[in-house]
């Protein structure tokens, strides 16, 4: 994954990328992990990411007693090719009458303001809350989308921020949301 193999119309905006893929593969220097409260692993992304990390990221992980639905953590990256995780957990979607949308726009905020306080100048993201979750996949890429443009808008540090999706419908929602918050 990276520049190489994004598509035309993969890259519509120079420091953001809608891109089909596995985050685990991502060389960024950080990678956001869809967690859980817990912070102990899961399933999904959270899973796949603590596979590939290896047991060292578990560990560090049970050393920093959780971290509340939209807030951030960060951890080394261990056996991962970025050097960071960044750990938030995304609200379970319970209709949406229950603050949802503000805490997973908090989830991008809180993860990127992190993200430059550590120096960061590339971030993945998975599609945060849009699995397990069950948060609507067109309105979670609005906010998601929305939030790292308007990230972009005041920041001149981050050099590049890649939207990972697993497959093609979650792809489709981030290019339609893209398209629709940037016409
Ligand atoms: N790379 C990129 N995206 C992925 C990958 C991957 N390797 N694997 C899955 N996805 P989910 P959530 C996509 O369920 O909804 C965990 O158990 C997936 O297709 O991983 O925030 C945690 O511990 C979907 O589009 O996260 C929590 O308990 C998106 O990542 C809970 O799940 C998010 O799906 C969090 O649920």
């Amino acid at each position: 994954m990276g520049q190489g193999n994004l598509t035309k119309g993969d890259c519509e905006m120079k420091r953001l990328s809608i891109v089909k893929g596995d985050i685990v593969k991502a060389k960024t220097d950080a990678i956001v992990n869809a967690a859980n409260t817990s912070l102990l692993g899961g399933g999904g992304v959270d899973g796949a990411i603590h596979r590939a990390a290896g047991p060292e990221l578990l560990a560090e992980c049970e050393t920093l007693h959780g971290c509340r639905t939209g807030e951030a953590k960060i951890t080394k990256g261990y056996k991962l090719k970025a050097k960071y995780v960044i750990h938030t957990p995304g609200p379970i979607w319970r209709g949406g009458k229950w603050g949802e949308e503000d805490l997973l726009a908090n989830c991008y905020r809180n993860c990127l303001a992190l993200a430059k306080e550590y120096g960061v100048k590339s971030i993945a993201f998975p599609s945060i809350s849009t699995g397990v979750y069950r948060f609507p996949i067109d309105l979670a890429a609005k906010i998601a989308v929305g939030e790292i443009l308007h990230f972009l808008e005041t920041d001149d540090t981050m050099e590049q921020i890649i939207l990972v999706c697993f497959d093609e419908g979650t792809k489709a929602a981030y290019q339609k949301a893209f398209a629709e918050l940037t016409a």
